[in-house]
């Protein structure tokens, strides 16, 4: 009698454990799946992409400039990302980031703290952002022809220098095309 009660304990406290083990696993199932949809969406690109991506760039231009429009493609088909806005003050614009009448072209952008002026080939931003001068920016003074953005997107850029230039008025060749 006592050895059937006993064992009638044992089977009881088995079967208790098995419900809580399987309460558990249930809970935790529960939990896990709330958790997932709580938590915002991670970011599914890896850390080497992002890493690796290209600055955003800021483009000032004027709302009629169709090489400017054709500038920004350019930057976008090398894989930087274009924020631009169309301005009626261009000439304060590039006083304002240091930009002097010689070196002007049509738009003025900003990416990393460097100034962009005119239609300077995306390569050459690249390798500015790379290489870290101190210098204010680059500029391909006027409207360059052969350059990206003035001519069909398949040419080569040449027949013009892209210029550094600095606060003290120092310009210097970063790439003749
Ligand atoms: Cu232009």
């Amino acid at each position: 009698m006592e050895k059937t009660a006993a064992s009638n304990v044992l089977n009881w406290l088995k079967a208790s454990m098995i419900r809580c083990f399987i309460l558990f696993i249930a809970v935790s199932f529960i939990i896990a799946t709330i958790m997932w949809s709580i938590v915002p969406n991670a970011p599914t690109v890896s850390t080497s992409v992002v890493e690796n991506a290209l600055p955003e760039i800021t483009v000032y231009k004027s709302a009629s400039c169709s090489c400017c429009r054709a500038w920004i493609t350019h930057l976008e088909q090398e894989g930087f990302k274009v924020t631009a806005y169309d301005r009626e003050d261009m000439d304060s614009i590039k006083a304002t980031f240091g930009v002097k009448p010689g070196l002007a072209s049509c738009h003025t952008a900003l990416v990393s703290g460097y100034v962009i002026e005119g239609h300077v080939p995306a390569v050459d931003i690249i390798k500015l952002l790379q290489d870290k001068p101190k210098i204010i920016g680059l500029t391909a003074p006027g409207m360059p022809k052969y350059s990206p953005g003035m001519q069909a997107s398949e040419q080569k850029p040449r027949g013009y220098d892209v210029l550094t230039f600095d606060k003290t008025d120092n310009t210097t060749v970063f790439k003749h095309y």
